[in-house]
């Protein structure tokens, strides 16, 4: 499933650049174009789901998650620790409709942190 127009589905095809962090047949993992934190890592499903409201099957979701722990391995966080944000629709300031998780680490966060 690809969404035309949809920005990170361009990226998952390679269609616009990113510096990839991880991937395997379901998920990329890419940072992300403006860090809110010295390691901001987004985690996206290959397949198009505007958010996570989006019927995201529960082994779908359970794999994006799972990708979480991966990630913060490879970042090097999963000891210092880490926030995980998943943007949703307007009041949240959801600007790209394509699910993805926020990965954010790297340095101690207050709370009002990303
Ligand atoms: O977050 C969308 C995030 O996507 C935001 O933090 C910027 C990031 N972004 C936008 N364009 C790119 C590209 N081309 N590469 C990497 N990261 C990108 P939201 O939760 O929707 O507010």
């Amino acid at each position: 499933m690809r969404k035309e127009d949809c920005l990170f589905c361009k990226i998952v095809a390679g269609e616009i650049p990113s510096t990839k962090v991880y991937e395997d047949d379901r998920v990329l993992a890419f940072e992300d174009v403006n860090p809110q934190m010295p390691v901001h890592t987004l985690i996206v499903p290959k397949n198009h789901y505007d958010n996570i409201g989006d019927g995201v099957p529960d082994e779908e979701l359970g794999y994006l998650f799972n990708t979480v722990r991966k990630v913060a391995d490879i970042k090097g966080i999963a000891e210092s620790g880490y926030r995980v944000i998943v943007n949703t629709n307007d009041d949240a300031q959801q600007s790209v409709h394509h699910l993805h998780v926020h990965v954010l680490g790297g340095a101690p966060m207050n709370s009002g942190d990303p």
